[in-house]
């Protein structure tokens, strides 16, 4: 408030302010300090205040040691006794620049003359002129332009164009501002100063403080809205909290051969340590192996000697169906048999090799529903309905192939925006060598299917490698400004 009382103070009386360097100087302010004040009151018409160019000139840091300690030419002509020196002697008693410099300048000047190595004075006394129009720049005093020009061409000064204000009173103007209040407070009111209160205008475009909260990565956000689905259509989640799982519940529990490529380390993680499991249900396991070797339940089986410690296997697990597995056999030992729609949002694990697109492991989404007598319609009629929520409604189905599963199918929908038809998953139904060992009624089928989570989010988001989605590489901006994620109908 002080430069602003300064100016109003002023201009009540006196007509203008010249030079607004000159009157920050004054005050000992910064001129932008003080230019930041114009703008403002020239802004609300307080002031009028006109902006002008205006030259100015600094001293060098050559040019502060002169107007401090004299000029090189002047020293040099005072250290010149009136008898005479040797141009040697003068050389071992000056500074080297003052000697070289000073030299040339003062027989310039003609203060001096040269002759058999010894110097002699031409003049009795002379001025410090250099000295004289350097303090007088530092002190804001005006110069004339052949001297000015002189001392640009020896670097002592350099010159600065300066932006200055002339300031008269504009057409608002007051000797004193009232301080802008942004609030009409309980004390003003009691003292009654509201009356001569000015009020701050509200920036109603102003942006609102940005709150600081937590950002969910974009996986998570569409793992919710895909769990609302699953829960909004009946299903319950199924614990999904083991990364480890054996052979057995991954592969043999679901009717995939001993011998099957999956099974082979090139695509498995297997665990060193703990590498087997330890506790299986035996009865089931004996029944499985049964299955295997020599079929029954109208199965003729592999024919293979099915191998007990390739079940007990330790790995990570490979799809989140070995936990469908899980679920239906303890679903099977409920009596009487209860109908089930389950769900799974959750990692799994492939030794497969890495690009852009895909990592070692993916989160699978897998929907399941166990119940008499259901068919393949029932199964494309839960998929129809599920991927409409998900704002596919154009799905086409196509004949597969899975160990566990027949009839399996490929889904595909036709995406508006890539203009193509993509591949959204997989699906089938348990083969009776799955369901049956477990115990489930004759009765009972069991349809299914999965997708991932990744493959829709990176679509959904835009995001083209997986390693800007997962992974230590993940730029926080991208889950700070991500869009909010809203999947199609739901
Ligand atoms: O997610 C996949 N594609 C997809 C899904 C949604 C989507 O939404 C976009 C907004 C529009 C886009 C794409 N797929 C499955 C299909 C392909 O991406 C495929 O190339 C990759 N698949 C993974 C497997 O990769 C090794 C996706 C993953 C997948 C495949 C099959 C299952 C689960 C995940 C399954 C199953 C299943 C089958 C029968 C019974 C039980 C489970």
């Amino acid at each position: 408030m002080v430069a602003e009382d300064a100016i109003l103070g002023f201009l009540q009386s006196q007509d203008e302010i010249a030079d607004s360097h000159e009157f920050a100087a004054g005050l000992g302010i910064d001129h932008t300090e003080l230019e930041n004040v114009i703008k403002r009151l020239n802004g609300f018409e307080i002031i009028d205040a006109q902006d002008f160019k205006k030259d100015n000139y600094l001293l060098t840091e050559e040019g502060k040691l002169y107007a401090v300690e004299g000029s090189p030419e002047v020293n040099f002509f005072l250290a010149v006794p009136p008898e005479g020196i040797s141009l040697a002697n003068l050389k071992i008693t000056l500074d080297p620049k003052v000697f070289s410099i000073g030299s040339s300048w003062s027989k310039k000047n003609n203060w001096i003359e040269i002759a058999k190595g010894s110097v002699t004075r031409k003049v009795d006394a002379v001025e410090d002129k250099v000295k004289d129009l350097l303090k007088g720049i530092e002190d804001g005093k005006f110069v004339d332009g052949n001297d000015v020009a002189e001392l640009l061409k020896r670097k002592l000064i350099v010159k600065q164009t300066w932006k200055g204000y002339k300031l008269r009173k504009g057409p608002k103007y007051v000797s004193k501002r009232k301080k802008a209040a942004t609030d009409l407070t309980r004390e003003h009111l009691q003292k009654g100063d509201w009356k001569d209160l000015e009020f701050k205008e509200y920036n109603l475009n102003a942006q609102g403080q940005p709150i600081q909260i937590g950002y969910l990565q974009p996986l998570l956000e569409v793992r919710e809205e895909i769990q609302n689905i699953f829960l909004q259509m009946g299903f319950e989640e199924m614990p999904t909290n083991n990364f480890v799982e054996s052979s057995f519940w991954n592969f043999d529990a679901l009717f995939q051969p001993q011998q099957h490529p999956a099974r082979d380390s090139h695509d498995t993680f297997f665990l060193k340590a703990p590498a087997t499991t330890r506790d299986l249900p035996e009865d089931y396991v004996e029944r499985v192996k049964r299955v295997h070797e020599v079929g029954g339940y109208g199965s003729k089986g592999y024919g293979y000697d099915w191998k007990r410690d390739e079940a007990d296997k330790n790995l990570l697990r490979t799809h989140t169906t070995a936990v469908s597995t899980r679920m239906l056999y303890m679903l099977a030992q409920k009596k009487p048999f209860m109908p089930k729609r389950y769900y799974s949002i959750d990692r799994v694990f492939r030794n497969e090799a890495v690009d852009r697109t895909h990592l070692a492991e993916f989160h699978q989404i897998e929907g399941v529903i166990c119940d008499h007598g259901l068919t393949l319609g029932d199964l494309i009629g839960v998929l129809e309905d599920f991927f409409a929520r998900l704002g596919m409604t154009k799905l086409r189905f196509k004949p597969a192939y899975n160990p566990y599963t027949e009839p399996s199918m490929e889904i595909f929908s036709y995406h508006d925006g890539l203009n193509k038809w993509v591949e959204i998953g997989n699906s089938g139904m348990f083969r009776p060598e799955m369901l049956l060992p477990m115990g489930l009624p004759e009765d009972v089928n069991v349809i299914a299917w999965g997708l991932s989570l990744e493959r829709p989010t990176m679509i959904l988001y835009g995001i083209d490698n997986i390693r800007d989605l997962f992974g230590p590489k993940v730029d926080f901006n991208v889950i700070k400004n991500g869009p909010i994620c809203r999947l199609g109908l739901q």
